[in-house]
């Protein structure tokens, strides 16, 4: 008997289907981040990363350019299964021929070598307007800014961003997901908590007024407790995105470490479902903060990935990447991240769920504690490395030295 053979029999043993699990994977799309590969700077105006968020470490190899991040991507994406879309930022916008444009000029020429990227690989775009990291971010304020000339200058970049990613679906045949958020807060205890709020619905209504197909974009917003250097006040959160996402029919997007340290999104994704079509999330890894770690086979990963799919919700559930790590091997990071995204999914495919929700509804609380207790310990990785073998990708054991040599032969010639 093979190793995938005797695991089969385990699983089926436990009342779950290995073959359809691996099948069922394969085709749900996980958005890449493409800031993992040069510490969320872009190649716009390449200012210091500014928005209360924070790349920490100085790890060899960083990509410098947009042909070095592709290259990197490229690296990523032969070491990782499952379908994939590329989430890019509007500051990874590239110049045409030397005509480079701002933030808020930017339209769809500025992105024709991505789509021919993703056209190329047969993959979605996913898209977001780049709300920090910019001189006309004003006292950390754009969409929210009482100063109309930076709050006109912000909106004009996100209707820009609607038009863009129209392109972006049109051009690749796949709707795009436009993800909203804005760094917008204060350090210190502000005197108006409302006036900041008022003006980023407005802002918002001034940008989702531009004319778009709601099959080809799907308009999301992400809330935060809190940033750094904001740690007193933050305009978009959860309430305020939550609300305005109901009130204006887009999607409203959870970034799991963008809540208090003890509340978890897994718990939050059935309310989200019962109300809404569709729902996103950003997988990150929160350590103490929202500290954008590397995804891990942790779980809370498991227990996301559980809720999407026991809810049957893999098709209303835009699943995405957001960590940036500069302290280890950039690639090693996005690939660690990204199978263990892939890791859970197979997992939570794998749990019995129909029988595991007779047993709470007929309250065989013990029984079901012994099954979650014995699942974690179940013939996981034999499934794991078949589905790799058949998406043909490396399995564990395997990857770490190519990014070995390609570190070498590749990263380290960067200086
Ligand atoms: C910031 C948000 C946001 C960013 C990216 C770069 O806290 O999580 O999603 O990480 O847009
Ligand atoms: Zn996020």
């Amino acid at each position: 008997m093979t190793q995938l053979e005797h695991a089969r029999k385990v699983y089926q043993g436990y009342g779950a289907d290995v073959d359809k699990a691996m099948a069922v994977l394969q085709e749900v799309p996980v958005s890449v981040h493409c800031w993992q590969g040069d510490d969320v700077t872009g190649f716009d105006c390449r200012q210091a990363l500014s928005g209360g968020i924070q790349t920490t470490g100085n790890y060899p190899g960083r990509a410098r350019t947009p042909e070095e991040l592709m290259q990197d991507l490229d690296k990523v994406f032969s070491m990782v299964p499952g379908k994939k879309k590329l989430n890019l930022h509007a500051s990874y916008a590239m110049s045409e021929e030397g005509d480079m444009a701002d933030r808020d000029a930017i339209g769809p020429k500025h992105f024709a070598k991505w789509v021919l990227f993703a056209k190329e690989r047969g993959m979605g775009l996913d898209f977001n307007p780049t709300f920090f990291s910019h001189p006309m971010v004003k006292d950390n304020l754009t969409l929210s800014s009482p100063d109309e000339e930076v709050r006109r200058f912000w909106v004009e970049h996100g209707r820009r961003c609607i038009e863009i990613s129209q392109y972006f679906a049109e051009e690749t045949g796949i709707p795009c997901v436009l993800n909203i958020w804005i760094p917008d807060g204060y350090k210190d205890i502000p005197a108006d908590r409302l006036g900041p709020r008022a003006r980023f619905k407005q802002s918002l209504d001034e940008i989702l007024s531009v004319p778009y197909d709601k099959e080809k974009v799907y308009v999301t917003l992400e809330s935060k407790v809190f940033g750094i250097g904001l740690e007193s006040y933050t305009v978009g959160s959860a309430e305020f995105c939550l609300s305005y996402s109901d009130y204006k029919g887009i999607t409203p997007l959870m970034d799991n470490g963008h809540y208090h340290p003890t509340e978890m999104v897994s718990d939050k994704i059935s309310s989200m479902l019962l109300f809404h079509d569709k729902i996103a999330l950003h997988v990150t890894r929160p350590v103490r903060w929202d500290s954008d770690h590397v995804v891990l086979f942790d779980d809370e990963t498991k227990e996301i990935c559980k809720e999407i799919v026991r809810n049957d919700a893999l098709g209303r559930v835009f699943i995405a990447t957001d960590y940036f790590d500069a302290s280890i091997n950039r690639v090693a990071a996005w690939v660690m991240g990204l199978r263990n995204v892939q890791k859970a999914l197979l997992f939570a495919l794998l749990q019995p769920n129909g029988r595991m929700k007779e047993m709470q509804d007929s309250c065989d609380m013990t029984g079901l504690m012994v099954l979650q207790e014995e699942l974690k310990t179940a013939p996981f990785g034999e499934v794991w490395d078949a589905y790799c073998e058949g998406q043909g990708v490396p399995a564990d054991g395997e990857w770490m030295d190519m990014v070995r040599s390609y570190e070498a032969e590749v990263q380290l010639k960067r200086r």
